[in-house]
C-alpha cells in the first residue's frame, strides 16, 4: 500500500481524509468527463478542509490518493475492474486496475479511513432470479467498517431487493434529510428508509457508536441528487426498461453490466444521466468532507474532556 504525500501528510496530522473509488472512472463515465470529474471531487474534498485519497491499484501496488499523472493514468488508460475478489489478483499480477465500492471500501478501512464517497452503491440486479447477479459491493459493506456516502443504488438495479439485501446484511441505510432510499438519478424510489439524519454530526456520532458497539459493517448514508440535477423517476423508466433488455439480448453479463449499461443510458438519455452522475458524485463528496470534519470535531472534544476530567499529575 502506499500513500501519496498529501495523505500521509494529512494521516500523521489528524486532517479528515476522504476515499474515492475509481471504477466510476474507468468503467462508469467516458474520458474527459471522467478526469474532469475527477479533479473536481478532489478539489471539493480540499475546499472543503479535507483530503481526498482517490484509490487505485497501479503496477500491482494499492495507491491510496493519487497524483495527477496516476488520475490521468486512471482516467484514461484500459484497467482492470478490481473488486474485492480481484485485489489479490492485481497485487500478484503487478496489473493496473480500477477500485470498485466494495474494493475500495476494504483498502481504505486498512488505510484507517472512516468515510469514503461514490456515486451509487451496487445492489441486486433485476432478473436475480435467473442470474444470481448481486454486486460484491453488499457482502463487503457487511463486513468493512467504513461510512459510504452515495445517492442510493442506481436505478438500473431491483431496489427493494437491494434495500432487503442491505437490511438481512446489517448494513445501516441512514437518509441525509430523507425518509426514502434515493434512486440515483432521481430523487425519490418511494422506499421508505427507517432512519434518517439531519446533520453530519448525528452522522459522525453513528460512525462513533458503530464502532464502540463492536459492529463491524459499514453505514450506508444516503444522500439524493440536488432537485435541480436530478431526472424524475418516470422519465427514466422507459430507457432503463430498454436498456435492460438490450443487455440480456445481447448477453452482457457479470462486470460488465453495470458499466454497459450506464453506457447504454448515457447514449439514450443524450448525456443527461451523466450529467446528473456527475452532479450527485459531487454532492456526495461535499457531504462526505462535512462528515469527515465531524468526526475530527467530536474526537477532539472527547480529548478535550478527558483533559478536563484528568486531575493534574503531582
Ligand atoms: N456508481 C456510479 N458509477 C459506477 C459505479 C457506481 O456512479 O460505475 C460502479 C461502482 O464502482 C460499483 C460498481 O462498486 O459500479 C458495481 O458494479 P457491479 O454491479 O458489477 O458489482
Ligand atoms: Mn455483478
Amino acid at each position: 500500500m502506499k500513500y501519496s504525500d498529501e495523505v500521509a501528510k494529512a494521516k500523521g496530522s489528524g486532517v479528515p481524509i476522504v476515499a474515492l473509488e475509481t471504477t466510476i472512472l474507468s468503467h462508469g463515465m467516458p474520458y474527459p468527463q471522467n478526469l474532469e470529474t475527477a479533479r473536481d471531487v478532489e478539489r471539493i474534498v480540499r475546499d472543503a478542509g479535507g483530503v481526498p485519497a482517490t484509490i487505485a491499484v497501479l503496477k500491482g501496488e494499492i495507491q491510496v490518493g493519487l497524483d495527477a499523472k496516476q488520475l490521468e493514468r486512471v482516467a484514461f488508460e484500459p484497467m482492470l475492474k478490481l473488486g474485492r475478489a480481484d485485489l489479490a489478483y492485481a497485487l500478484a499480477k503487478g496489473a493496473d486496475g480500477a477500485t470498485t465500492v466494495a474494493a475500495t471500501a476494504h483498502c481504505a478501512a486498512i488505510a484507517g479511513i472512516r468515510v469514503f464517497a461514490t456515486g451509487g452503491i451496487g445492489g441486486v440486479h433485476r432478473g436475480v432470479e435467473s442470474t444470481m447477479d448481486i454486486s460484491g459491493d453488499l457482502d463487503t459493506l457487511a463486513s468493512t467498517p467504513i461510512a459510504v456516502v452515495c445517492a442510493g443504488a442506481k436505478a438500473i438495479l431491483d431496489l427493494p431487493k437491494t434495500l432487503e439485501a442491505l437490511e438481512t446484511r446489517g448494513i445501516p441505510v441512514v437518509g441525509f434529510r430523507t425518509s426514502e432510499l434515493p434512486a440515483f438519478w432521481s430523487r425519490s424510489s418511494e422506499l421508505p428508509l427507517s432512519l434518517r439524519a439531519e446533520s453530519t454530526q448525528e452522522i459522525a456520532a453513528m460512525i462513533d457508536a458503530q464502532e464502540t458497539l463492536g459492529l463491524r459493517s459499514a453505514i450506508v448514508v444516503a444522500n439524493p441528487i440536488s432537485p435541480d440535477d436530478e431526472i424524475p423517476a418516470q422519465t427514466l423508466q422507459v430507457q432503463i426498461d430498454a436498456a435492460i433488455a438490450e443487455a440480456s439480448a445481447a448477453r452482457i453479463s457479470g462486470k460488465a453490466l453495470t458499466p454497459w449499461l450506464l453506457d447504454r443510458l448515457f447514449t439514450l438519455t443524450e448525456g443527461r444521466t451523466l450529467r446528473a452522475n456527475v452532479a450527485l458524485v459531487r454532492s456526495n463528496a461535499r457531504l462526505a468532507a462535512e462528515i469527515a470534519l465531524s468526526l475530527r470535531d467530536r474526537a477532539s472534544s472527547a480529548r478535550a474532556d478527558a483533559r478536563r476530567n484528568t486531575p493534574p499529575q503531582p
